[in-house]
């Protein structure tokens, strides 16, 4: 993807990305300003999410680790042999090698992204450390209707994996979207393998969004600076604060982008009045109950097989088939 020159700041870039241009204008024209996650992974919101999982607050990434560490002897006797494993939002490779080294005789790995230069990246890394398996890197957003190569109807089931609490990035209607597309990729005998947030004390919860190094404030920050670099904006990162709030009755941590004055930012031709103290509304991070999940899957035509969790019961892994 072509990306324009950091240097031309302020300046209408000379290549911009039609899709992100029109999510933008149309998210900062609602009466709740919004800004969709998806956007916040250019390079450095890629760097600052990895420095994110590696922080003390934040428990995700660490938890969910250990919890497949502890159950993927189990899991791989519930998937049994010859596998096809299909990782949808791929790129999580320490969780992926952690399957892939406890499934026996793995015969195909499939990662699914949007990005085809990231999934060249992961299938050559992932080819040289395990020969055996044929790599398959679907390009597309798991999000709508993928081609499964049919090859991979071969294997004896095809097992997918959606790790990372990714899924808590999606509204309802988007899981069970997702619940109905998997089960149609994966077959009647396929399996589900998902990573997902479970709901806790905002005392946990805040503070995992609202980290004291300030990453998570600069990972929030960065989508106003990706606008300014790639939109020509003219947002203010000094003048903008980074808010995380929980959410009880959605079940959800919400990052928000506040307004410290009342101000004007332009971008495309276009500008956006802000009153002090308004925000933009940048991200929603759900955390759900074991029951809460297994029932939106289960509208979807899944059974729950198995949820393996941490003694705090922080977060789960949940299996379903
Ligand atoms: C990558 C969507 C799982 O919701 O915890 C981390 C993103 N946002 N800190 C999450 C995120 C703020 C993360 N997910």
């Amino acid at each position: 993807l072509e990306r324009p020159e950091a240097g031309l700041r302020r300046a209408k870039p000379a290549v911009i990305d039609e899709v992100f241009a029109s999510d933008v204008l149309a998210g900062l024209s609602k009466p709740q300003k919004e800004l969709p996650c998806r956007w916040f992974y250019d390079t450095r919101g890629s760097e600052l999410f990895e420095a994110i999982t590696g922080l003390p607050e934040y428990y995700p990434t660490k938890t969910e680790a250990k919890i497949l560490t502890a159950c993927a002897l189990e899991l791989s006797g519930l998937a049994g042999p010859r596998v096809a494993m299909i990782e949808y939002g791929a790129g999580a490779a320490v969780k992926t090698r952690l399957l892939l080294d406890a499934l026996e005789a793995p015969l195909y790995y499939a990662p699914v992204d949007i990005s085809a230069a990231f999934l060249r990246g992961v299938a050559e890394n992932l080819a040289r450390e395990y020969p055996a398996i044929a790599m398959r890197p679907i390009i597309g957003n798991f999000l709508s209707d993928l081609e499964i190569p049919t090859e991979l109807q071969t294997a004896q089931r095809r097992l997918g994996f959606f790790p990372g609490s990714t899924i808590g990035n999606l509204s309802d209607d988007e899981i069970t979207a997702f619940f109905r597309r998997a089960r149609r990729q994966l077959g009647e005998d396929g399996m589900l393998v998902i990573g997902a947030d479970l709901r806790k004390s905002p005392d946990i919860l805040i503070p995992a969004y609202d980290d004291s190094a300030g990453v998570t404030a600069a990972f929030n920050k960065n989508l106003l600076a990706r606008i300014n670099r790639e939109l020509g904006g003219d947002f203010d990162l000094e003048r903008f604060s980074h808010k995380a709030v929980w959410n009880d009755a959605d079940s959800r941590i919400e990052m928000h982008l506040v307004s410290d004055i009342a101000q004007s930012i332009t971008l495309l031709g276009k500008s956006f009045d802000f009153a002090g103290g308004e925000s933009i509304h940048t991200e929603n991070s759900r955390k759900f109950s074991v029951p809460g999940l297994q029932s939106l899957a289960e509208d979807c035509g899944w059974r729950p097989v198995r949820v393996w969790e941490d003694p705090q019961k922080l977060f789960s892994v949940q299996m379903f088939g």
